[in-house]
């Protein structure tokens, strides 16, 4: 019992947030490059110019993870970074480079897992409209058929989109992401579809291109919900709850089923239909069948959970959180508990092997006079996550793998370097990497396949 023999543990990062070199061997501009030059957007003007510098010392960081054991990384391809102007010409020092990476983690015994988009849309295609344009589907499609035609050789697995909840939401309704629009509550529904269609393009043309078999999956995210006890009430509130739709517009973005049900079931959810009718962009028949493309896995970003329960109106209602309830240093609150009930309640509806995608905490690392970077919060918290997800896993919901968020601490969006999220600190200054007590941690939890968890 425990996880599986094959459990891809690992961990993930994202182009913009690590790599650096921004301006560099032909690279072209994105959204994110653009939006961290103007002024008050991002926290101190900080911005992914260099980052961790990855891009020069990628090297240095498989070694990291080899010597920590890493079954499998996850990581994001900056599209303009091989697709300058977004379409068209290739910049084969762009191509280099990941193929470089590829290269080294396969040497090191550690399987490569590319995501295609991780929010860092070409600012040329921006400035074509961007997930506004029908074009994009094609343009995605043409994307994901390169990379696949140049890395599928050796790389077996793909995720397409990286949490469009956040791209959408927070990129074009609250603005506080790039490209900083607050867009008409339309245009967003409109950019979801959009986004849905560009997922199945590139699932086709991944496959269609594919060197050999490749297994594609998608990662969204989303707020998970866990029962306030064990009564079939509380456990289908819980449920019900998590698949349900936010009536705040300005809200709407946060939910699973408008983004997942698509995808795997090739239909908008009903509620949706109704609840959002105004807004909606014309849904084809053919658009859904493009949609939902036959995945292998149904991947899941999940950092957090609301308890909640079945109310005396016969609707799940969300319980209040102690004073005090525990929380990490970006005051998200610790609940691990979401870590057993959504891979559950996932796994029980799609019917896809599941991976976590992202999991994680930033904390207030800082290195102690030892110069060693203690965390032990992080541990404690990996800890109890991890031992749901186990405890998941070994009553039937088929987990296949773990990504922890993240590998490093790197440039965390609107917060900048402020939030440290890694497993490994990074030193800005000097670009010194020290891994963390919570790093050599995930080491011995890995060796044993999960077994220290008791
Ligand atoms: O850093 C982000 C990541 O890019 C997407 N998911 C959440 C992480 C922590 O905020």
């Amino acid at each position: 019992m425990g996880f599986r023999k094959d459990f891809a543990w690992g961990a993930a990062t994202s182009s913009y947030q690590i790599e650096g070199a921004a301006y560099e061997d032909g690279k072209g501009w994105n959204i994110w490059d653009v939006f961290c030059k103007e002024e008050g957007r991002i926290f101190s003007s900080h911005t992914g110019d260099i980052a961790c510098d990855h891009y020069h010392r990628f090297r240095e960081d498989v070694e990291i993870m080899k010597s920590l054991g890493m079954k499998a990384y996850r990581f994001s391809i900056n599209w303009a970074r091989i697709l300058p102007m977004g379409e068209g010409k290739v910049n084969e020092k762009g191509i280099m480079f990941y193929s470089d990476l590829i290269d080294a983690l396969l040497e090191g015994g550690i399987e490569p897992f590319i995501t295609l988009y991780h929010w860092e849309l070409p600012y040329e295609l921006y400035k074509k409209g961007g997930w506004m344009n029908e074009d994009m589907v094609t343009w995605f499609g043409e994307y994901a058929a390169l990379v696949s035609e140049r890395f599928s050789d050796r790389v077996t697995h793909f995720f397409t989109l990286n949490e469009p909840q956040c791209f959408v939401g927070l990129g074009f309704l609250e603005g506080v992401h790039a490209p900083g629009v607050t867009a008409p509550v339309r245009d967003t529904f409109t950019m979801s579809h959009i986004a849905l269609k560009a997922h199945g393009m590139a699932v086709k043309q991944l496959r269609e291109h594919a060197k050999q078999d490749i297994f594609v999956g998608y990662a969204p995210t989303g707020t998970m919900s866990y029962p306030d006890s064990d009564k079939p009430e509380d456990i289908e509130a819980a449920r019900l709850h998590l698949f349900s739709l936010p009536d705040d517009l300005s809200q709407w973005t946060w939910n699973v089923s408008w983004w997942s049900d698509p995808v795997v079931f090739g239909e908008y959810p009903e509620e949706g239909l109704k609840k959002y009718r105004e807004y909606l962009p014309t849904i084809t028949k053919d658009d859904m069948k493009l949609i939902s493309q036959p995945i292998d896995s149904y991947a899941q970003n999940i950092y957090n959970g609301h308890r909640i329960r079945m109310g005396a109106d016969g609707k799940p209602e969300m319980v209040k959180r102690y004073d005090g309830f525990p929380k990490t240093a970006l005051d998200w609150p610790v609940t691990p508990e979401c870590l057993y009930w959504g891979p559950k309640f996932l796994y029980d509806r799609y019917q896809l092997p599941i991976y976590i995608t992202e999991n994680g905490l930033s904390c207030h690392d800082t290195v102690s006079v030892d110069g060693q970077v203690h965390d032990p919060n992080r541990i404690d918290f990996l800890y109890r996550y991890l031992k749901c997800l186990k405890q998941a896993a070994e009553d039937g919901s088929d987990i296949k793998g773990y990504f922890q968020w993240s590998l490093m601490d790197n440039f965390e969006w609107h917060s900048g370097y402020a939030e440290r999220f890694g497993l490994v600190y990074v030193d800005y200054h000097t670009q010194k990497r020290i891994i963390k007590d919570s790093g050599y941690w995930y080491k011995k939890l890995i060796e044993s396949n999960g077994d220290i968890l008791i």
